[in-house]
């Protein structure tokens, strides 16, 4: 009999969710970054596994209401908590419980059970340091399990993926068995380049950009080789902007390409030319219309 579970990931920015994801599907399919705010929408993993479909939620780690992109991005963590199965609350294990995890666990302690994720535990070597920060987060709340984990080494995923297996239930599976993302690739492709701008750049100006892919198309080249072409804008906020993100010469444009395109090719596996180019678009995180062009839109 078929089985599945919808497990929804929830915790403040920053302390690897996507990460997380990432190491529970196998595949890079949400964008990583060292700046807090890198997930913008819920982002869809699946994982199946005999008879068990796993489906996977990430959300945004945002909390706070500044503009209307981040009202959309805690709309879409309230409705990450809609009909689930159980819930990850992922937090860092080198900070203390804050009240960020408490508004969270009011959003869902009575929704489904949650399961406690300490993530980045590569961090120390000396793991009897963990137990203060179990009892710390233990006394917030009854969590149904207790995983430390390092998303970024892979220590402890199969642990959760194994655990998870108890929280599925009959039903037929809501994905084909082979389908590990919801994301169209259009999506995954923007959020590549996206990713390493986040990286690249500092301050304001990655926060306030978006990506649209215009085109991909695949045609032999003229050896009779398949390659990838595609193009994509890269929009920001303000003309100082745009000059950041060419930078000198074009050099930075260069180098987040040159960057996106080493992951795409790795992803789809196809040697692809990616265009890049860069126009301004004042104030859209407040544009209705804007964010939902750039699919940001909860609704
Ligand atoms: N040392 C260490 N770093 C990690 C681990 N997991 C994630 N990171 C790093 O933490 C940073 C944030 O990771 P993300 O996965 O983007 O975090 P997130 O919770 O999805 O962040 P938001 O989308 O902004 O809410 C990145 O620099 C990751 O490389 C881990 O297990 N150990
Ligand atoms: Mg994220």
């Amino acid at each position: 009999m078929t089985k599945s579970a919808f497990i929804t990931i929830l915790g403040r920015p920053n302390v690897g969710k996507s990460s997380l994801l990432n190491a529970i599907i196998g595949e890079k399919i949400a964008a990583v970054s060292s700046k807090p705010q890198t997930t913008r929408t819920k982002i869809t993993g699946i994982i199946t596994e005999g008879e068990t479909q796993l489906v996977f939620i990430d959300t945004p780690g945002v909390l706070k209401e500044r503009d209307r992109l981040s009202e959309h991005m805690i709309k879409a963590i309230d409705s990450s908590v809609g009909a689930l199965d159980a819930a990850l609350l992922v937090v860092d294990a080198e900070k203390r419980a804050g009240e960020q995890e408490k508004a969270l666990l009011r959003k869902i302690s009575d929704k489904a059970p949650v399961i406690l994720v300490i993530n980045k535990i590569d961090l120390f070597s000396d793991k009897e340091k963990l137990i203060p920060i179990i009892a710390e987060y233990s006394s917030l709340y009854s969590f149904s399990e207790v995983v430390p984990v390092s998303a970024l080494e892979n220590d402890g995923v199969e642990i959760i993926k194994d655990l998870l297996k108890k929280y599925a239930k009959p039903s037929p599976h809501y994905f084909p068995d082979d389908k590990f993302t919801d994301q169209p690739e259009q999506v995954i492709v923007s959020e590549m380049i996206r990713e390493k701008l986040l990286e690249l750049l500092s301050n304001e100006v990655p926060h306030g950009i978006a990506v649209g892919v215009e085109s991909m198309d695949e045609h032999d080249n003229r050896y009779g080789e398949p390659i990838l072409d595609i193009n994509a804008v890269i929009y920001c906020e303000k003309n100082s902007h745009k000059g950041i993100i060419i930078g000198k010469n074009g050099a930075m444009l260069k180098t987040a390409g040159r960057l996106a395109r080493q992951d795409i090719e790795k992803f789809f596996m196809i040697k692809t030319n990616l265009q890049l180019w860069v126009k301004v678009k004042e104030d859209w995180r407040n544009r209705e219309g804007l964010i939902r062009d750039f699919g940001l839109s909860a609704e």
